[in-house]
């Protein structure tokens, strides 16, 4: 009854994996082979039109965007919560969480990497450049907002869990497996010390290959 459309090294996916653990949310999860091009065939277009996963289903709906699906699973089942109670510091979280999914994240996607390659003819070289400038400089914004906010505690916001870490966490996953030193960032690297601490976070990880079920 509750399907999540996943790629285990798809760091959309992988936000939506840890909301649905921290929540203690059963469900099956299909495999979408990225690499294999399986969101191009019409049976998954169906699903979603763009071609992207996740994609999370239940008896009420197929609802796609990994943000759209947290706060809906989050209004849904609010326990644990994802969004902190203050206005202040759900605001904060959202802003966070933002400067990851429309910021960094976007520019960057597989789609992103392929255009480049095969309809602009960017090499190696100046594809890594791409990554690279785009990635750091967000990261770094998100370094300085988390050392400068009060508000900042074991986790992104305050000392539980918010949707902040939720898009954190895998975003810098993604940038470890480019090669990126996540300890350049030392805030960033304290937070997802904190959350890989958690089984939601650890057991749901690209690497472990326990996020099926
Ligand atoms: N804004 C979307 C982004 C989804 C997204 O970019 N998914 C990537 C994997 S991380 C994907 O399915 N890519 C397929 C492709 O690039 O062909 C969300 O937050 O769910």
């Amino acid at each position: 009854m509750y399907e999540l459309h996943d790629y285990l090294r798809s760091a959309a996916a992988y936000r939506v994996r840890i909301a649905l653990a921290l929540k203690g949310i059963e469900h099956d999860r299909s495999d979408v082979d990225l690499v294999g091009g399986a969101q191009h065939d019409p049976d998954f277009r169906a699903l979603n039109p763009q071609g992207l996963v996740p994609v999370y289903s239940d008896e009420n709906l197929h609802l796609t965007q990994s943000l759209a699906i947290i706060e809906y699973l989050d209004e849904r089942y609010p326990e644990p919560p994802l969004l902190p109670v203050s206005l202040e510091q759900r605001a904060r979280a959202r802003q966070m969480a933002q400067i990851v999914c429309s910021d960094i994240h976007p520019l960057n996607g597989f789609r992103v990497h392929v255009y480049l390659r095969d309809a602009l003819g960017i090499d190696t070289v100046r594809r890594r450049r791409w990554f690279e400038h785009w990635v750091l400089e967000g990261l770094d914004a998100l370094e300085l907002w988390l050392t400068a906010d009060a508000t900042t505690r074991r986790f992104a916001v305050g000392d539980t869990v918010s949707i902040a870490d939720v898009c954190l966490v895998p975003q810098l996953d993604l940038a470890r497996r480019n090669r990126i030193d996540v300890e350049d960032f030392p805030r960033l690297a304290a937070i997802e010390r904190a959350c890989m601490a958690l089984p939601a976070f650890r057991d749901t990880h690209p690497g472990t290959g326990a996020a099926t079920r």
